[in-house]
């Protein structure tokens, strides 16, 4: 049974802050759908990690309602090479944007965080209540604090102003959009890239970072910016929320399911000098799935979909 629908986004003024990013373009996609008036602002108009100029474009603007998905984001290797730039600027853009929220009026904001907020070695499935019981994984633990203060940030200014305002932890990540540069992306467009170019040069062999044996739960985009609208509409509450697809697989099958996707034969190399990460990252979505959302895509399909997108897309350098 779908909770009911409790705040409606019909006729809105519905800000999606990081239009540009993955996981902002793809709620603007899922907002097409609705009937509201979905508000962007470049980097050029405002700056999200300058208080003045946020203050000033919601004011000027007035959204009523605020999907806060603008971030710093990258893979284990950037997390680990860029820890200042992670913790400051996305401490900055989620005090910036929840505070002149609550200053304008703002009736409703999600804000998204990442399920590395909980500790490495928690139990798993995850469980919303892991949340501040241990030590942080060791290559995110800057990006993680800031997401943390996000989710403090909802929860004070919803006791101390009685804010709508409600955060959501997305799982691993992929889809359109993505970042496909070796250097800082993510696990999934680098193997879509490595086995693409390793076929495309008929290689004998693709490198796999670390051991291939830590697990990933990997989402597509899409499906999150679908839970996310779901959430808007039918949950309020202290408590931050998983969104998870319930599959996790070792980066090891990873490799190889995208070898079978792209079509590359080829032997893996694992790379036992890059960093495994945390070994398991698996949320428990039994809140989510409770109120009514279950609409996550089978992982190869959202694979062959990623690939053909990114194919067609002017990231794609050939
Ligand atoms: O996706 P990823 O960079 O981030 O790496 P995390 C996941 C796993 O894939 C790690 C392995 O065990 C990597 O060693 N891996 C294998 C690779 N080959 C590759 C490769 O070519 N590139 C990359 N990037 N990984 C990030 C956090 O953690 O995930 C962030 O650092 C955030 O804070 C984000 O939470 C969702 O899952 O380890």
């Amino acid at each position: 049974m779908t909770a009911a629908e409790i705040f409606s986004l019909k006729g809105k003024r519905v800000w999606v802050a990081g239009h540009r990013g993955m996981v902002g373009s793809a709620i603007v996609r899922r907002l097409a759908t609705e009937d509201c008036e979905i508000l962007t602002a470049s980097r050029e108009t405002v700056d999200l990690s300058r208080q003045a100029e946020v203050e000033d474009w919601v004011e000027a603007n007035r959204p009523q309602v605020v999907f806060l998905a603008a971030a710093k984001v990258g893979g284990i290797q950037a997390n680990a090479t860029y820890p200042a730039e992670f913790l400051y600027d996305n401490l900055m853009i989620e005090a910036n944007v929840i505070h002149a929220s609550q200053t304008n009026g703002v009736e409703k904001l999600l804000f998204l965080g990442s399920t590395c907020i909980y500790p490495k070695m928690a139990a798993q499935p995850m469980r919303e209540e892991a949340l501040l019981t241990g030590p942080l994984e060791e290559t995110n633990e800057w990006y993680a604090i800031a997401k943390i203060a996000g989710i403090k940030l909802c929860q004070a200014y919803r006791k101390q102003y009685g804010s709508d305002f409600i955060a959501a932890q997305p799982t691993n990540l992929y889809g359109p959009g993505d970042n496909y540069d070796l250097e800082t992306s993510h696990v999934l467009p680098a193997l879509l890239r490595k086995a693409h170019e390793a076929k495309m040069a008929k290689a004998a062999a693709m490198d796999v970072w670390g051991t291939g044996t830590p697990k990933r739960e990997l989402l597509h985009v899409d499906d999150l910016a679908d839970a996310a609208v779901f959430l808007m509409k039918h949950y309020s509450g202290e408590m931050h929320i998983n969104i998870g697809s319930g599959e996790e697989i070792a980066i090891g099958d990873l490799a190889e399911l995208v070898c079978k996707v792209v079509g590359y034969a080829g032997e893996l190399n694992f790379d036992t000098t890059k960093p495994d990460g945390t070994p398991r990252k698996l949320a428990d979505a039994s809140r989510l799935k409770q109120l009514g959302w279950h609409g996550a895509r089978p992982l190869e399909t959202g694979i062959g979909e990623t690939y053909a997108d990114w194919l067609g897309s002017d990231r794609y350098a050939g």
